[in-house]
């Protein structure tokens, strides 16, 4: 199936103008409604103007952790497509790509052309977005190894690709950062030689400057920051700031919108009010990549089948230093606690199956096994009640580079949350353009742990998550929500 690169939504309620394209679209919904023991339900529609402006910025993305393997494998990946570098393998000869990445490698349909058959477009049609080889890297590590030398540090990738890339990455160093020993675990110390001295208020001042340094320096529009650094321990709230919180406050405070790519509780209420207070975006956390992506499918399907799943068993090791940073009990605990959420929202939309308060069991393992590098192994036993006692039992085993997973995620990070900056709406009832929500749950798909504004259901299920992402993109071309009905090829 070919992929056509470019469309046009011909349609009165959507004008493509010189600036923007602006689309009046009508948000049909429900409300329900409780009364005496009967649910009521009132389907509602909202018109909506959706504009987003069609002038793609200079993007520019600074990573903290940037000669972390995540870092360096995202900026080489970056490198090599723009190069358009291709190396020999013992299996042939490979060339970059962006497989992994939603915007990149997914597709959207259209709908149907005059042989009743479905059109896709790349994801990154649908909207003008960023094109990745254009992005500009820079970023902090308590590592001085500049980027070749981290690269090869990380061993992810083929040595034929490393030395095409080597001359490309040694220019690039990573600027010191802020290192508070006991946030990491304690292997770590050996490699923090590159570090900004002072008390916190003149590392928050470092930062900002290191911030308005990077986009005047580089000729920048915009700058994203995005934590890929060591997993922290959870901060006691009120009594500490962290290295993380103290990056998200100074992204907030230079405007540019701050990502949490770890699981720690980097987005305290204070930096919330303080992304609130200046219309920053904010996400996290913790990267979806791998075990916890087929977990947000695998129980949604379980669960939607209506089976009852009662056990989720999750093991994984891997030899990274990741891993190793995670080998110390308290940065486990901050992952095991977002690994360990992600199946609220399906056992909770299904009361036939689980009483209130009712759960599966859910136990997550992780060890460090340093011999397998980034090639992180994960195992999982799902066990499901099935109908007059009998028991399913499924088990998954999984090998795969974890960089390779993480690098397409936080590329899909960067270029959706420069275009949510670009997107702004009003509707019938309050014709005050806004933009979204500075807590951008619209990224859901790409967090173990979405963070959401208060209030709002917190939504795990992978393919529910990617709906919102698709619909919401059509919505600003005045396109309906896919529907997957096909009434078309249902009549007669
Ligand atoms: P890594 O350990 O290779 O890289 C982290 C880098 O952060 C290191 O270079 C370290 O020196 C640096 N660092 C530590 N504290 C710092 C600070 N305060 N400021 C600046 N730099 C600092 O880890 P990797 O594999 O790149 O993962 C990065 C993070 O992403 C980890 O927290 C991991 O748990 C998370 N993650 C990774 C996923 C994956 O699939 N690879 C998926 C989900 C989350
Ligand atoms: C071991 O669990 C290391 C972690 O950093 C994970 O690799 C990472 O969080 C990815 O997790 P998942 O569950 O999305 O594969």
């Amino acid at each position: 199936m070919e992929a056509a690169a470019q469309f046009f939504v011909e349609s009165p309620d959507v004008v493509y103008g010189p600036e923007a394209i602006e689309a009046q679209y009508e948000y049909r919904t429900t409300r329900v409604s409780r009364e005496g023991g009967v649910l009521k339900v009132h389907p509602t529609s909202t018109r909506f103007t959706f504009r987003t402006a069609r002038q793609v910025p200079r993007l520019g993305v600074m990573l903290v952790g940037w000669g972390g393997n995540n870092g360096s494998t995202l900026t080489a990946a970056v490198l090599a497509n723009r190069l358009r570098l291709s190396w020999p393998t013992r299996s042939g000869r490979k060339e970059a790509n962006y497989y992994g990445s939603l915007t990149q490698a997914g597709t959207v349909s259209l709908g149907l052309d005059a042989e009743g058959q479905e059109v896709f477009v790349p994801f990154s049609a649908v909207l003008p977005m960023v094109a990745p080889n254009d992005l500009v890297f820079d970023g902090w590590d308590i590592s001085s190894l500049n980027l070749a030398e981290a690269m090869r540090r990380a061993k992810v990738l083929d040595w034929g690709l490393q030395e095409q890339l080597w001359p490309h990455m040694e220019a690039l160093r990573p600027r010191p950062s802020v290192y508070i020993p006991e946030f990491i675990a304690a292997n770590q110390s050996a490699r923090a030689d590159n570090l900004i001295p002072g008390s916190r208020a003149q590392q928050l001042e470092q930062i900002r400057r290191d911030i308005r340094d990077f986009r005047s320096s580089a000729g920048l529009d915009k700058v994203i920051v995005l934590w890929t650094a060591n997993t922290e321990r959870f901060c006691e709230l009120g009594l500490e700031v962290s290295p993380s919180t103290l990056f998200a406050v100074a992204s907030i405070l230079e405007g540019c919108a701050f990502l949490n790519g770890s699981p720690q509780n980097t987005l305290v209420p204070g930096a919330l009010e303080l992304a609130w207070q200046h219309r920053v975006f904010v996400g996290g956390d913790d990267f979806k990549s791998g075990q916890t992506k087929v977990k947000s499918v695998l129980v949604d399907f379980l669960i939607g089948s209506g089976l009852k799943t009662m056990s989720i068993v999750s093991y994984n090791h891997l030899g990274n230093n990741d891993g190793e940073n995670l080998s110390a009990p308290l940065q486990f605990r901050s992952k095991e606690v977002s690994k360990s959420n992600v199946v609220d929202d399906m056992v909770q939309s299904n009361p036939v199956l689980y009483t209130p308060g009712e759960e599966p069991d859910h136990c997550v393992v992780i060890k460090y096994v340093p011999y397998v590098g980034d090639s992180k192994r994960a195992l999982d036993e799902y066990t499901s009640e099935l109908m007059l006692g009998g028991t399913n039992t499924l088990v998954l085993h999984n090998t795969c580079e974890d960089s390779l997973l993480a690098a397409p995620i936080m590329l899909d990070l960067a270029l959706l949350t420069e275009l949510c900056q670009r997107v702004s709406f009003c509707t019938d009832m309050d014709p005050e353009p806004q933009t979204f929500h500075p807590v951008l749950s619209l990224l859901s798909f790409l967090f173990k742990a979405p963070l959401v504004p208060p209030g709002s259901p917190v939504v795990n299920a992978l393919f529910r998550q990617r709906s919102c992402i698709e619909n919401i993109l059509r919505a600003c071309v005045g396109l309906p929500p896919q529907n997957h009905m096909l009434l078309e090829h249902k009549m007669e």
